[in-house]
């Protein structure tokens, strides 16, 4: 099973809700790729010894990694955490993230600046680009738990839109007229 994404609609109703246009507009994996954004489905049973993180890991060098387990009674300043994640944002660095259990969205604007929600589930290793605009947030189940990962010492900054002054950004927008 590949990864579901579609464009989103406007409503301002909750943002755990799947927030599908009618009639739905999927967004693919190519898509995505054009982006910036890759995807690889793991045995999340096994991550503590599995070979294939393993190797992602060291080609890609993401030396750091921790788990974030996010709902409402395990992680401190939960609503506040919550409500950043889903402010509009990029990073400097790529952000990497590996679902363990649970599920949950995270939108990236595309080269029109729309919105495409992205569902992650157990087993879901996302990379967001360095300079993309993108929130997160839980769906309606309001449980996840997710390993991060990073190359090298964790910078954990969001830097909230408008961040159009980083030069990373300027790479990124570049990137998007290259690809
Ligand atoms: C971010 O920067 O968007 C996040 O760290 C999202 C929450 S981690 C699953
Ligand atoms: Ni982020």
């Amino acid at each position: 099973m590949s990864l579901q994404a579609w464009y989103m609609d406007c409503s301002p109703e909750d943002q755990r809700k799947p927030h599908r246009l009618s009639p739905d507009q999927p967004a693919s994996l190519e898509q995505l790729q054009q982006l910036g954004v890759f995807h690889w489905k793991l045995n999340a049973d096994i991550y503590e010894t599995d070979p294939e993180l393993q190797q992602i890991r060291t080609d890609r060098g993401y030396s750091y990694m921790d788990i974030i387990t996010i709902q409402k009674d395990t992680l401190p300043n939960y609503e506040e955490k919550l409500k950043m994640f889903y402010e509009e944002h990029l990073h400097l660095d790529d952000e990497i993230r590996y679902i363990l259990d649970g599920q949950a969205y995270f939108d990236v604007r595309d080269k029109d600046d729309r919105w495409i929600r992205i569902a992650m589930s157990k087993g879901d290793l996302i990379t967001l680009p360095a300079g993309i605009y993108h929130r997160f947030t839980l769906d309606e189940t309001n449980y996840t738990k997710a390993m991060r990962l990073f190359v090298g010492e964790p910078v954990w900054k969001a830097h909230n839109r408008p961040a159009d002054d980083f030069n990373i950004r300027q790479k990124y927008v570049t990137s998007l007229r290259e690809s």
